[in-house]
């Protein structure tokens, strides 16, 4: 993994420049210049279920840990469930084409940190008046592009209507999927 890190920077590099351009000026990009050439896996998330939801995760890796930063916007305030989900597939219009929560040691449905909880059991976003919500995780259950069980390339992220409550099983009842990503290795 880290032996090719090299190769992953050009696109987000290019891509970079081109918002850079086209959008914010560049004066006070240092963090995001920081942020994406550390990139190692991206999910760019789309609308589902009708929805107006945009966002991205990136995946960055330091070692052993795996940081994800997740921001979506054009979604109604209040929590929104995510998660990892086991497809990388979000060709449904209403999501369902990623499958179930993505569960690779196979235990019930849960709160991230506490007790039992899927891999892919993110929680919650809080989304604010302005419709935009933030994420962030560290953890070293992950892998990045290893192809092992825990390896979360291929996989799908689903944003959800609701709250999760961490308790309903097999997903804590957090409702329609309203956005859908496919976590794809940045090369
Ligand atoms: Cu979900
Ligand atoms: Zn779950």
């Amino acid at each position: 993994m880290k032996s090719s890190l090299g190769r992953f920077r050009v696109k987000p590099l290019l891509l970079l420049m081109l918002v850079c351009i086209t959008f914010i000026g560049c004066d006070a990009i240092e963090e995001i210049l920081t942020l994406t050439t550390l990139t190692e896996a991206v999910a760019i998330i789309g609308a589902a279920s009708g929805s107006d939801l945009t966002g991205i995760a990136m995946f960055i890796q330091e070692g052993d840990t795996i940081t994800v930063f997740i921001e979506i916007e054009g979604v109604s305030p209040g929590l929104h469930a995510v998660h990892i989900h086991e497809n990388g597939d979000c060709s449904a219009a209403d999501g369902t084409s990623a499958g179930g929560h993505w569960n690779p040691t196979d235990v019930p449905h849960g709160k991230w940190g506490e007790g039992e909880f899927h891999l892919g059991d993110l929680g919650n976003i809080e989304v604010g008046e302005d419709g935009i919500g933030t994420f962030e995780l560290t953890t070293d259950l992950w892998e990045i592009g290893t192809g092992s069980d825990f390896d979360i390339v291929g996989k799908g992220i689903i944003v959800h209507a609701d709250a999760d409550d961490f308790t309903s099983q097999p997903s804590g009842n957090a409702g329609a999927r309203i956005g859908c990503g496919v976590i794809e290795l940045v090369e």
